[in-house]
């Protein structure tokens, strides 16, 4: 202590009870006797009881010290200077590393003989050594306590140097050695990185990046070696090697990238993470604190204010939203006009009202009971769900359009419905380099982990029909699902290993780190404007809550959440960081808590007045429209021409497949002999909208050429495999619009999602997504029943899509029969889908035609044929396409003399032509077949002016390929007897299949027996 005259004084007061403590605890009580000292607070208590004395004149430069013992001291142990030894004073670093040469220290003990015996003061320095050089885990105690999250380095004796007689060799064996570390720092540092804000697994090695594991010991440390692909001096020390691989890849943020194949890609990581300061300049710094202020105010208010309600928060993934900020104002300032995003229920809200802009009155709102008055129907959905669009505005002013797009509950489901969204911006704006809509999407950890479509949506990333040029995920890893911890959850070490799978880097990022977070935020996306690619951020975080907020997370997991409840906030650590940094001052820490306070209350007062207005949603919703009117959709004989050219021509030195080259060239004067085939009506639908300006997305499995070899959108050289589209250059410089043709992958989950997606934003394209067989709809089944019937209902969300499903009971077997006919009925309400099965290519032309030559968008399921694409009695006249428009009911061709009519067959699809054929062989001719080719809505008037043409009818007979329990039945019985709309005294009656539930038959000779039965039922007198 100096005095106040200038002279020194020593002062000896000590710690109790030290041998308690733990090192932590020991350190903590040597400062405040430090502090107590500093600030003349000793008092006599202080000196008193002391045993033992620890003396450090090593600090003043003494080797070794004996020190002399005062009256009633027991022991001092007192510590020399850590230093080489002297007799190496004079020699060269290098050779002292060389010789394996360390620092030593020397500690001595002076002892009261009367408390302490010899041999007992040799035992004890014997066992201060014996720690010392790490025994009984005395490091690993030390750094445990101090919580440093490394594994510390261990004594062992330096073999192979250079001294054992086989020199060269042995260097250069640990030269390759140490590349061989270095490479696997880069491989596995993520391993031992500091990942987890609880601390709960703590990882402090990995054999393969310990010393030993490569032959190398603590003595290598200070030899140099040679590491030339490390940024620096190629010769180095291996532990200043160490340090920066440490630091580049152990710290809060953990790298796999090593997966990847090409080396531009990695090294373009490396570069920019090997060697490179993280640090953040004061301007970021106050932003971030801005942002984690505004987090966790939005999320402190709703709790105080909406106790108990549902909200999904994002409490102790706070750092998300400076992150997404980093990510908006990046793209921005790129010139990006537009993000689409995807997220699920958590922080879903902070980052509507925080992000987008989404005005806290609106959240609120939907807290007070009142819907959304935006979502026009009624019906709507809870606050967590509903999409939103907003303008983001970045630091230097720049804007950005974010849209989140609406999701159902079913987690992931939305991941391909945002890709494909942000697809169609990028086609409607000619975005052709794919840097001005971006797509994002915000995963739960167990989800991204456990759902299906992650990888689907994922494998589809860099596919020419539905590439975005990469998307930018951000896992919000809480380290549970619900109450599933990852254990339990996944056999993937990381919630984010699926990525892989399209060699996505993946960043993993300790939550607590919100420097960490906006960097490693930057480099991602920087990754994706560089290479196109999808790229992952693995925001590893707590969840300060149940799952939400009702719900008590300790029931299941008692141990973490007594560690989270003790965990100070994302926000409060971050602050007490820049405080202790000296990166802030107090008065800045205090203005900024102001700042959080004031958010409160802001939050607080915008609310105080808002009492929920009347609720102004209708109980009924609106009227149903049903069948709409008819729109003319003939097209010019000389279009259809054009479009018959161009299908059955190729450029000059094409050459087609010799047996398609004659298939195609039959078709040739299709137009001619009045033979529209189906796949041709198709293809002329397509076409002449095309001609008309149009835009037509078509895709599927195997839908260019068609699963059934029908339609052939693209010719392939028979000798180069060069590709013709035929309808895509069809009105190339004439204002003609794109015709996009695309083989899917193998899923129909995210394909018919993506679909969906991209119909919801290019109103004015139609947009067709093919089932291979109808009976894989199910694969996709919450796309249709969460998005494509119910989006409109939900959200207002509207759709032009259409779902071509082939359909058709032939002898196939159950898997290739039924595209469930039923379920689509079953889903069918409110006008919000129309369910077609058109039985002649001119009705299928018609129909594909109105979809767009109508001003309502509304899905359109078309059930489509198999058989019947070669079937020659279901060709159409060219007339039938040159005029008209699609028919929601057909009626009779031949027309039979009214009165004699007491039995009116009614169907839908394919039977019809069984039927017709079995009246013409069994000269039926006082039975009229109507087919009945939409529906949905029901043409039930059209279907009762064909009924009433008949006076003395008895029977209206629905006929159905599909077994009782399935197709159609149910669904025409509800609409024509149930509801009692039958004339007087015309009974309802039907023939399908017995119920089963298998679809179909695998028997060709069962399915052939059964037909003719149905055959024998349908004209049966009853
Ligand atoms: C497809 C699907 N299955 C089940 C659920 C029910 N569910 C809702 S949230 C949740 C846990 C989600 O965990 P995670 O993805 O880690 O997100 P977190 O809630 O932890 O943010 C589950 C199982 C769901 N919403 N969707
Ligand atoms: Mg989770």
């Amino acid at each position: 202590m100096e005095r106040p005259g200038g002279t020194r004084t020593l002062l000896v007061p000590n710690i109790k009870r030290a041998n308690e403590l733990d090192f932590a605890g020991f350190w903590s009580a040597y400062e405040d006797v430090i502090r107590k000292v500093r600030s003349n607070k000793v008092s006599p208590d202080d000196f008193a009881g002391t045993n033992v004395t620890l003396s450090n004149p090593g600090t003043i430069g003494t080797q070794l010290s004996v020190p002399r013992l005062m009256p009633g001291q027991g022991l001092i142990v007192a510590t020399g200077r850590i230093d080489y030894p002297s007799e190496y004073q004079g020699t060269a670093p290098e050779t002292l590393a060389e010789l394996g040469i360390g620092k030593v220290i020397g500690i001595t003990s002076t002892y009261d003989h009367r408390v302490i015996q010899g041999a007992e003061s040799g035992e004890f320095l014997g066992k201060i050594e014996a720690l010392l050089r790490g025994g009984g885990g005395f490091y690993e105690g030390v750094f445990e306590s101090l919580g440093i999250p490394y594994e510390p380095v261990r004594w062992s004796a330096d073999r192979l140097s250079d001294l054992d007689g086989s020199a060269g060799q042995s260097h250069l064996a640990k030269q390759a050695r140490v590349l061989r570390l270095v490479n696997m720092y880069r491989v596995r540092g993520h391993l031992l990185a500091n990942l987890d804000p609880l601390r709960t697994k703590k990882v402090l090695a990995h054999p393969e990046l310990d010393l030993g594991y490569y032959g190398l010991s603590v003595w290598d440390l200070d030899r140099e070696f040679f590491a030339d692909d490390v940024p620096g001096p190629q010769r180095r020390t291996l532990r200043e090697i160490l340090d920066l691989l440490r630091d580049a890849y152990c710290q809060t943020v953990g790298f796999e990238f090593r997966h990847i194949q090409d080396p531009d890609e990695k090294r373009w990581i490396q570069e920019r993470v090997e060697g490179v300061s993280r640090e953040l300049d004061k301007e970021d710094q106050r932003y971030i604190l801005e942002r984690l202020n505004a987090a966790e105010a939005f999320e402190k208010f709703l709790h105080s204010k909406y106790v108990g309600h549902k909200r999904f928060g994002l409490e102790g993934a706070e750092s998300l939203i400076p992150m997404l900020d980093t990510l908006l104002e990046q793209a921005a300032s790129e010139g990006a006009e537009r993000v689409v995003v995807g997220m699920a229920h958590r922080g879903r809200l902070n980052v509507l009202a925080n992000v987008v802009g989404k005005s806290y009155s609106k959240i609120f709102r939907a807290f007070e009971g009142d819907l959304d008055p935006e979502s026009v129907q009624g019906s709507g959905d809870v606050k967590y769900h509903i999409g939103a669009t907003g303008k983001f505005t970045g630091r230097d002013g720049t804007t950005i359009a974010v849209e989140v797009a609406s999701n159902p509950s079913h987690l992931e489901a939305v991941d391909p419905v945002v890709e494909g969204m942000a697809r169609a911006y990028q086609e409607m704006e000619d975005d052709s380099e794919r840097n001005r809509h971006l797509p994002l999407l915000i995963h739960g950890d167990a989800a991204f982990a456990g759902q299906g479509v992650v990888a689907e949506t994922l494998g589809m990333s860099q596919l020419s029909g539905y590439t975005t040029g990469g998307t930018v995920h951000v896992v919000v890893n809480n380290q549970l699902g619900f109450t599933t911890p990852p254990v339990h959850g996944r056999s993937s070490e990381y919630a984010t290993d699926v990525a892989k799978m399209v060699q996505a880097p993946i960043f993993h990022v300790n939550g607590d780190d919100p420097e960490a977070c906006v960097w490693v935020t930057r480099l991602a996306f920087a990754f994706r404007q560089q290479f196109r690619k999808d790229v992952v951020i693995d925001l590893v975080c707590y969840r300060r809550h149940g799952h939400n907020e009702g719900d008590d997370p300790s029931y299941t997991q008692p141990l973490m959440y007594r560690k989270i409840e003790e965990h100070r906030s994302v926000r409060k650590l971050y602050m007490e960081r820049l405080v202790n940094r000296g990166d802030i001052t107090l008065e800045e820490a205090e203005r900024a808590l102001e700042d959080y306070r004031r958010r409160l209350e802001q939050a607080f007062d915008e609310t105080k007045d808002s009492a929920p207005p009347p609720t102004s949603v209708e109980e009924q919703g609106p009227e149903r429209i049903g069948v709409l009117p008819s729109v003319e959709t003939g097209v010019p004989r000389e279009t259809l021409d054009r479009i018959v050219q161009a299908l059955t021509t190729w450029p000059e030195g094409f050459t087609p497949h010799p047996k398609l080259a004659k298939q195609l060239e039959r078709r040739r004067d299709i137009l001619d002999r009045d033979a529209v085939d189906w796949a041709m009506g198709e293809m002329l639908a397509l076409g002449s909208l095309v001609l008309e300006g149009i835009p037509v997305r078509l895709s599927g499995q195997d839908s260019r050429r068609g699963t059934f070899s029908q339609r052939h959108a693209v010719l392939y050289d028979y000798d180069t495999e060069e590709r013709h589209y035929a309808l895509s250059n069809l009105a190339d410089g004439e204002g003609g619009a794109r015709f996009l043709s695309y083989d899917s992958p193998l899923n129909e989950f995210a394909t018919l999602g993506f679909d969906y997606g991209f119909s919801v934003v290019a109103k004015d394209w139609l947009v067709l997504w093919e089932a291979q067989f109808g009976d894989f709809i199910n694969e996709a089944q919450v796309v249709v029943d969460q998005f494509i019937v119910a989006g409109e209902d939900k959200w207002g969300q509207t759709s032009g899509l259409v779902l071509l499903l082939p359909h058709g009971f032939e002898g196939q077997g159950p898997e290739h029969s039924s595209a469930r006919v039923e379920r689509f009925l079953t889903l069918a309400a409110e006008d919000n889908i129309q369910v077609c099965w058109p039985s002649t290519p001119a009705q299928h032309f018609h129909l594909l035609r109105r979809q767009l030559h109508r001003d309502v968008r509304k899905p359109l399921v078309v059930f489509t044929p198999k058989s019947l694409l070669r079937l020659p009695v279901a060709r159409s006249r060219t007339a039938e396409l040159t005029g008209g428009h699609f028919r929601e009911v057909l009626s009779d061709r031949r027309d039979p003399e009214a009165n004699g009519v007491e039995l009116v067959l009614l169907c839908s699809g394919r039977v019809f032509y069984d039927l017709d054929a079995r009246r013409e062989s069994e000269g039926h001719d006082r039975v009229p077949i109507v087919r009945v080719e939409q529906l949905y809505p029901f043409p039930e008037e059209q279907i009762l002016e064909q009924v009433r043409r008949y006076p003395n009818l008895r029977e209206v007979r629905w006929v159905q390929e599909e077994p009782e329990n399935m197709g159609a039945y149910a669904f025409v019985h509800a609409q024509l007897h149930h509801r009692g709309v039958l004339p007087e005294g015309v009974r309802f009656g039907h023939v399908a299949r017995a119920e089963s539930g298998s679809p179909a038959s695998g028997s060709a000779t069962v399915h052939e027996r059964e037909q003719r039965r149905l055959m024998e039922r349908a004209f049966a007198l009853g």
